[in-house]
């Protein structure tokens, strides 16, 4: 819940909110808008890789299979794998309606003979999927993965150990600090407004007074720990109102928004096997920036 997590993360030590809460209706259109950045090559590494190895890509998950992808936001490389694959069944998982809504209609009209089952579902929870009627293979494209914790990432694959015994999921990989800065902190400042939209976000669902105009986007490569770290900056000792909770923020203390993991393709490899995968298969892209590994359940 929204409230409950929101009055958790704000009242911890080093303030945090949850990114799955990034991805309202406007939260989406903006993701939406930085795939296509300059600067974000990561849509478009996976995107050139995803065509690059198409075949062999197809090959692994198989034809005809049903194929379960979470995260699956406006479902722009899945359009490739739809028609290589022709799958029996597409059931993209999203938190976000919206974006789940825009998708369905958009490959309904594209592919009319793909029967599409929509879950509108948190995968940081058991989700309840429909009945399956043939072999399952997840898909988890973008480096959502990323997004998760190491030890989440691992309850995360143990559960979609148990739905497909093989998964096609997208990583992105370490590369130059330089690089990842600029991904994150693009000109246009589209990372900045779709950061602070979880403010927004919060005050419009919840009735809360966070001025925006006194938080700033912050987002580095914590190299130690191999990822990017989003926050929201307090600019000013200020105290924010929600219901009868008030948080107060000293100038310069931040709200920690979102974990941007990189992982090599053997640190992903091991964290697959933990979680009993083998990582057989990897495609890259020309540049070797983005990863897509296809992964085995151990039997
Ligand atoms: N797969 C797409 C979108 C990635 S953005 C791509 O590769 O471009 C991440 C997507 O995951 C968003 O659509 C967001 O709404 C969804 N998402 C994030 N956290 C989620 C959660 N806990 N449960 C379900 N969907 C989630
Ligand atoms: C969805 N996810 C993989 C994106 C990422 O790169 O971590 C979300 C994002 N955050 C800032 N820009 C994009």
């Amino acid at each position: 819940m929204l409230k409950d997590d929101v009055i958790a993360g704000l009242s911890l030590p080093q303030k945090s909110l949850p990114p799955k809460y990034f991805y309202d209706a406007a939260g989406s259109r903006l993701f939406e808008r930085i795939c296509r950045l300059p600067e974000y090559y990561l849509t478009r590494a996976e995107l050139a890789l995803t065509r690059r190895h198409l075949g062999s890509i197809a090959r692994f998950a198989g034809r005809g299979c049903e194929l379960l992808e979470y995260g699956s936001g406006e479902s722009l490389k899945t359009r490739l794998l739809i028609r290589a694959l022709r799958p029996a069944a597409y059931l993209p998982v999203d938190i976000s309606a919206d974006a789940l809504r825009a998708a369905t209609q958009r490959l309904s009209r594209e592919f009319p003979w793909l029967r599409i089952a929509p879950v509108h579902g948190d995968f940081s929870r058991p989700v309840t999927l429909p009945k399956s009627r043939s072999r399952r293979v997840v898909y988890f494209p973008g480096s959502t993965i990323g997004n998760l914790t190491p030890d989440e990432a691992h309850a995360f694959l143990s559960m979609t150990r148990g739905q497909a015994a093989r998964m096609l999921v997208g990583v992105d990989l370490k590369k130059d600090a330089n690089v990842l800065h600029a991904a994150y902190n693009d000109s246009r400042r589209v990372t900045a407004a779709f950061n602070l939209n979880l403010l927004a976000r919060i005050n419009r669902e919840l009735g809360a007074d966070f001025d925006l105009r006194r938080f700033a986007h912050y987002a580095f490569y914590n190299a130690p720990l191999g990822r990017i770290e989003m926050h929201l900056v307090s600019l000013a000792r200020q105290s924010v109102r929600l219901g009868l909770h008030r948080f107060a923020f000293d100038a310069g203390e931040s709200i920690h928004t979102e974990n941007s993991y990189k992982y090599s393709i053997e640190e992903f490899r091991a964290l697959a096997a933990d979680a009993g995968f083998t990582g057989k298969k990897v495609w890259l892209d020309r540049q070797g920036l983005f990863a897509l590994h296809g992964l085995t359940a151990k039997t």
